[in-house]
């Protein structure tokens, strides 16, 4: 089995199947197929089927689009709690995963992840403002349910999809409530997250259009 991915301080699609992968202990191969420099494009679009990162190969199958890669892996692993067992919690775990999958956009776009980057204070607080409280009314019920430390208890592929806002809150300082600081914290801690930053921190290529003096002329 083996995951495409993009540039690890980037790639916050990347990063959700991953953080999958390696926190089930799946064994895979992975292999960074940059996001940047030469070619980068053509390179992408030769490698996998839509241009886009991530991609998993697996036994002749290659799946791109992040939601369907962690269905196939919750599919091919049933032995481990990748979504909850309970239907019900797994159906409340489907569903916000969807919604981070399908929305979000001013955060996204606004903040892109990058986390090496530390912008506090820089990001327009009205542009995000929509986002920040619908995410919120979204997470914090659910941890008031879970009582913690993850949505739904123990870490799921929910807690995988919403990994790149900790990130992102993190390199903009993006005032937060104390729930949900709590939350990302506990994403922070988890093994599998700390390999993939202290990877992140480590990589030399630097992307223009996610650094904040780029998005701020672009806005
Ligand atoms: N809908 C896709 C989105 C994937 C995506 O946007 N990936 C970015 C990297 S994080 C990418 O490949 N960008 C290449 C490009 O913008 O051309 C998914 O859920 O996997």
């Amino acid at each position: 089995m083996k995951i495409l991915i993009g540039n690890k301080n980037y790639s916050s699609w990347s990063l959700r199947p991953w953080l999958v992968l390696r926190h089930f202990e799946i064994e895979f191969e992975e292999e960074i197929l940059l996001l940047n420099g030469d070619n980068w494009k053509q390179n992408l679009l030769a490698r996998t089927p839509s241009g886009f990162v991530p991609v998993l190969e697996d036994d002749g199958l290659v799946i791109d689009e992040t939601i369907a890669i962690i269905e196939y892996l919750a599919d091919r692993f049933p032995q481990y709690n990748i979504w909850p067992d309970d239907m019900g919690q797994r159906a409340m775990a489907r569903a916000c995963s969807a919604r981070m999958h399908a929305g979000f956009v001013a955060l996204r776009s606004a903040a892109p992840m990058n986390i090496r980057g530390n912008f506090p204070g820089r990001i327009d607080a009205k542009v995000i403002a929509r986002d920040m409280e619908e995410l919120e009314k979204l997470l914090v019920p659910l941890l008031v349910n879970s009582q913690g430390p993850y949505l739904f208890g123990d870490f799921c592929a929910a807690d995988a999809m919403f990994a790149p806002v900790a990130c992102r809150v993190n390199t903009y300082g993006i005032d937060v409530s104390p729930r949900l600081k709590n939350y990302f914290t506990a994403i922070f801690s988890l093994t599998a997250f700390k390999e993939w930053q202290g990877a992140a921190l480590k990589e030399p290529w630097v992307i223009p259009e996610g650094e904040m003096d780029f998005i701020q002329v672009q806005n």
